[in-house]
């Protein structure tokens, strides 16, 4: 009996973004969090114009094709590589994402990790713990500097200049980075940083941090060859996505020495991490959560749901990935 356009939202999110889409839609959503397959979400789907996604349900043609009725997908995620942006395009299905409400929270985790990989802070707790401390060694727990180190930062987005934000100015560390296209001039010098090639970065970083979106360009950006060339104290720390990084190769290199440690917020397979990098005692590891404070999530979710009342209320959207779209709409 109601006239209000259907939504699915795939996940449990903050029950206050829920109620506010209720005032707009009729609401179907995953507040319990059931594990949904593509089948269920495709059944789901069914009759709904929009969806709130989070970054993990994959949106292809063999989806579409299923879903005549759907005409949005707002993902609660910067990162869209869950999208087939054309197969969307083709359907006319607006993508939309959720960029900036994020960057500063996530550059904050990107130099935790860093730090926490450079400082071994982690290590040094499982030894407290495991009462392992018994007396002052100058080497014990002996780590590599933050300040004034070199920072190489592959991405140069907006999370990527966050963090050369914070260590041209924060930390007084010479900022190099790589990215498929150069930044203005005016921008490299606002953030301080340097562009390089990825071979000169990776040759001459301390700390090297992966910030590129995933794609098939972007899979494996870091292999054996990239690791043989990063100095044997220099550290990795990836808080893009799982595929940026090749797993094994980077598993090989912390076993052998070949770098000194890694900080990973992002795995390959993920929630599954390899058997040969939990065993590595010269890794700090997350489980992707470098978006994880209250504040941003409730940000990122309200975005979501301003695209998804933008669009189907109103035909416009404020983050959206195939503008191309729009025009087609209504
Ligand atoms: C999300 C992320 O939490 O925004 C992104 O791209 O990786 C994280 O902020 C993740 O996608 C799960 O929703």
């Amino acid at each position: 009996t109601s006239a209000k356009p259907r939504i699915l939202i795939s996940r449990a999110i903050f029950p206050q973004v829920v109620d506010r889409l209720a005032s707009h839609f009729d609401v179907e959503s995953n507040q319990a969090d059931e594990l949904w397959s593509p089948q269920d979400i495709a059944r789901r789907l069914q009759g709904k114009q929009g969806a709130l996604t989070t970054g993990s349900e994959r949106v292809d043609a063999a989806l579409l094709a299923q879903c005549p009725g759907l005409k949005i997908c707002a993902n609660m995620a910067v990162g869209y590589n869950n999208f087939d942006l054309p197969a969307m395009t083709a359907a006319g299905v607006l993508a939309t994402n959720a960029p900036g409400v994020l960057t500063e929270t996530t550059a904050d985790m990107g130099f935790a990790l860093m730090m926490a990989t450079a400082r071994r802070i982690t290590e040094g707790e499982h030894y407290l713990r495991a009462g392992q401390w018994d007396r002052w060694a100058y080497d014990m727990l002996i780590g590599q500097d933050v300040h004034g180190a070199t920072l190489g930062i592959i991405g140069m987005g907006r999370i990527g200049q966050a963090i050369a934000r914070r260590g041209a100015l924060g930390f007084g560390m010479k900022v190099l980075y790589h990215n498929r296209s150069r930044l203005p001039e005016a921008d490299e010098a606002a953030v301080g940083a340097q562009y390089v090639s990825k071979q000169d970065l990776l040759r001459r970083a301390d700390h090297v941090v992966l910030v590129v979106p995933y794609s098939a360009e972007s899979h494996h950006t870091i292999g054996a060859a990239e690791l043989a060339l990063m100095k044997r104290s220099a550290t990795l720390t990836n808080i893009a996505r799982g595929g940026i990084v090749d797993d094994h190769a980077l598993a090989h290199a912390l076993q052998t020495g070949q770098i000194a440690a890694a900080g990973l917020d992002v795995f390959e397979g993920e929630p599954k991490v390899i058997p040969e990098l939990l065993a590595c005692t010269n890794v700090v590891l997350t489980p992707h959560i470098a978006s994880a404070t209250v504040p941003t999530r409730l940000a990122m979710a309200n975005l979501a749901a301003d695209n998804l009342i933008d669009f189907l209320l109103h035909g416009k959207a404020l983050t959206p990935l195939n503008p191309e779209v729009l025009g087609q709409a209504g």
